[in-house]
């Protein structure tokens, strides 16, 4: 029988990365689109014909409703929310109904209509907030954005739905990862792609906030993979997924220069617009008991990272101007 997975935030950075996994192991694998007045499908495009994309907003549990009933998924990974910790300062309340009580319509779509299927919650490092690293599955959460707080609510949820109605519920707990899909306003392709246009001389300066910020930054690619396996697990649980290295903001800045031959001093100017009301100073994951139980290590740290993202953009930018 072929497996069905569902995928909300499936035009996302980890949600395009997700799709590709899961095609490739032979799911029937279908997403849920926000109906948007520009196309937001480019993360996914290549896989329009295999994807199985459906209109539906996490705001909407009748929807979620019949599109379970309809798809009748075996696995459904919730990714969708408003993921910017920034922004989450501006739009506190739209967060909270979107990162938060999501989880809560998604979870209790399933329970109404009675489907056995296993779930996967995007759990995020920022719960740790200002608890000291390194941060393991047993570090209390301290959240210090409207963003962290949603996502500490959606876990508990989540946990809740385990515990009381007995369903597959899973929590990756997520440290930093990105890639060459990363949003722009995250730092890391921020940089990225300023590297690039400073290089092809587009741009003179690149303005960033806190340079001192400590980050364990992984690889989006590898990071799906650790989604998929929590579901074949003999049981949920909670699982931190991190490579437990730690870089400044400053460091990712001095390799992402560095690999086009760039000293980033000359470039990098301090805005404190981009500045939070409280930050998340360091987080650092230990991803032992994620190791242990099911296999999963990353294998791509901040340097490569930081290249293969560079090269990326450098293509990107050289294609624009090639137009
Ligand atoms: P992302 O690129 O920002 O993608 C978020 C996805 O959610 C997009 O597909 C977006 O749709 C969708 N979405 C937003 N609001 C929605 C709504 N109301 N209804 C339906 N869909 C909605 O995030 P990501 O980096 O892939 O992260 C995936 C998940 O993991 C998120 O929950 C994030 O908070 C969490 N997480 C990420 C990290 C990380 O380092 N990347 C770490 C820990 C946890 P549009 O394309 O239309 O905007
Ligand atoms: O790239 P960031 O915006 O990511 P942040 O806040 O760590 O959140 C990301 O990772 C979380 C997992 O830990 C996810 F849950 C969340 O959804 C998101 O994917 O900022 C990283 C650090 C911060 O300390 C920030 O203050 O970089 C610092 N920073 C310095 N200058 C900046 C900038 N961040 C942004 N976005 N833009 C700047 O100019």
């Amino acid at each position: 029988m072929t497996k069905k997975a569902l995928i909300t935030g499936v035009t996302g950075q980890d949600g395009s990365y997700l799709s590709e996994l899961l095609l490739e192991k032979g799911y029937e694998v279908h997403g849920i689109v926000r109906r948007t007045s520009t196309s937001n499908i480019e993360r996914v495009a290549h896989l329009s014909t295999a994807l199985r994309l459906h209109y539906g907003d996490v705001t909407e549990v009748s929807r979620l409703m019949l599109l379970l009933q309809q798809i009748q998924p075996d696995e459904v990974y919730h990714l969708a929310s408003q993921s910017d910790v920034r922004a989450s300062f501006d739009q506190p309340e739209f967060t909270g109904e979107v990162t938060g009580m999501g989880t809560t319509r998604i979870l209790e779509a399933i329970r109404l209509v009675d489907l056995d299927c296993r779930v996967y919650q995007a759990s995020s490092s920022e719960m740790f907030g200002a608890s000291l690293p390194p941060q393991n599955e047993s570090t209390p959460f301290w959240p210090r954005s409207p963003y962290a707080a949603a996502k500490t609510y959606a876990y508990w949820v989540a946990r809740n739905y385990r515990e009381a109605h007995g369903m597959f519920v899973a929590n990756g707990i997520m440290f930093n990862h990105e890639s060459p899909r990363r949003g722009m306003t995250f730092v890391t392709r921020k940089i990225t792609h300023a590297v690039a246009r400073i290089k092809a001389g587009y741009d003179r300066k690149l303005y960033l906030g806190n340079l001192d910020a400590v980050r364990d930054w992984g690889y989006a690619k590898e990071y799906v993979e650790a989604m998929w396996l929590m579901l074949q697990a003999d049981k949920p649980s909670d699982y931190v997924v991190a490579t437990g290295t730690a870089y400044t903001v400053r460091d990712f800045a001095e390799h992402a220069f560095g690999y086009v031959g760039l000293d980033w001093r000359e470039f990098v100017r301090f805005d404190d617009r981009y500045l939070r009301p409280t930050e998340v100073d360091s987080l650092i994951g230990d991803p032992s008991k994620t190791a242990a139980e099911l296999g999963w290590k990353s294998k791509v740290l901040m340097p490569e990272l930081a290249s293969l993202m560079v090269e990326e953009d450098l293509r990107i930018v050289n294609a624009q101007r090639a137009e």
